[in-house]
């Protein structure tokens, strides 16, 4: 562009390069046999839910068949999950925890 200066030269725009970390929903699925218990420990424990949060969420995913138990960047989403299923394991429960892109 030619401007005050007589100058020819290139206009550029900067523009912030950072992409937004993409958000997966993290949900506990229900089965007949883990303890309720067990659920809101979990919830408690793994996704920092108050007793009360915890247990509204164990009775929705009893009565709906699936509910949600947090959004988090990729990487925590999937440690979370991880966390679940191991203490799933361990205690021989069938607990099921799966991450969805938002
Ligand atoms: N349905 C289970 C029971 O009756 C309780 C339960 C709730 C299991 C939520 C899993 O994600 C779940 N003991």
């Amino acid at each position: 562009q030619d401007d005050e200066d007589g100058q020819v030269g290139v206009v550029t725009k900067t523009r912030p390069k950072t992409k937004k970390p993409s958000l997966y929903r993290v949900l506990l699925l229900n089965d007949d046999y883990t303890p309720m218990e067990f659920v809101v420990a979990v919830l408690e424990q793994v996704f920092n839910k108050s007793v009360e949060d915890a247990t509204r969420i164990m009775w929705h995913v009893h009565n709906q068949g699936v509910g949600e138990c947090g959004i988090y960047p990729y990487e925590v989403a999937e440690t979370k999950v991880t966390q679940v299923m191991d203490a799933a394991r361990r205690n021989s429960h069938p607990l099921q925890c799966v991450m969805e892109k938002q």
